[in-house]
């Protein structure tokens, strides 16, 4: 849809293999929830079950997954809450800049604050009209598509709010804390 030209350093593949370590969790809705915590403005946490979740704003976002393995998909239709409504509805504590989200089985991923209010992030259900495959993070998935895919988990759980920079499995691994795609963000060099 909107490949125009190639970020820089990444090349095209027709479609979207999953990509991710291990197995693929079996999750039940009835015991899912995206849990909100950390730093937060109230001091408590927030537990967005897969009832109230029915209830916010959605958008339908058109945007291509950049893999920072140089690997590219074009075309992608999601669908999902947006982030900065998540924010909304559990802010953080003033001063707050980091948030790491965390998946089953321990995935997690360190995004800046400033990240989420972008309108293309997601908390995605949906790809391509159609609910999320488990593969592809059913039942729900972070999608921020200015980013490496890399900062989005999927089967995602958690999103917890630092005042410093946290680390997430590829941050840990040497990987770049902001991982923006126009600006080749790709590893984080020590001096
Ligand atoms: N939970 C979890 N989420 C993950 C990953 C993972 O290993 N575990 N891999 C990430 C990476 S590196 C990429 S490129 C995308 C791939 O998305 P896809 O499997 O839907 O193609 O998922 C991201 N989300
Ligand atoms: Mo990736």
């Amino acid at each position: 849809m909107s490949q125009d030209a190639s970020p820089p350093g990444q090349r095209y593949v027709p479609a979207l293999v999953p990509m991710h370590y291990g197995r693929v969790p079996r999750l039940h809705l009835d015991r899912w929830s995206f849990t909100v915590g950390g730093a937060t403005e109230d001091g408590g946490q927030t537990v967005v079950d897969w009832a109230t979740l029915q209830d916010l704003p959605r958008r339908t976002v058109h945007s291509d997954l950049h893999c920072v393995s140089k690997v590219s998909v074009a075309g992608l239709t999601w669908s999902g809450v947006p982030l900065a409504e998540i924010v909304r509805l559990a802010p953080p504590e003033p001063g707050v800049e980091h948030v790491l989200f965390s998946a089953a089985y321990g995935y997690s991923a360190a995004v800046r604050l400033t990240d989420l209010d972008d309108p293309s992030a997601l908390l995605a259900t949906h790809l391509d009209g159609e609910p999320l495959t488990p593969e592809h993070g059913w039942p729900a998935r972070i999608v921020l598509p200015h980013l490496y895919a890399f900062k989005g988990p999927k089967w995602v759980l958690a999103m917890d709010y630092h005042h410093t920079t946290p680390r997430g499995y590829w941050e840990q691994h040497g990987y770049h804390p902001r991982g923006r795609v126009e600006r080749e963000e790709r590893y984080a060099y020590r001096d």
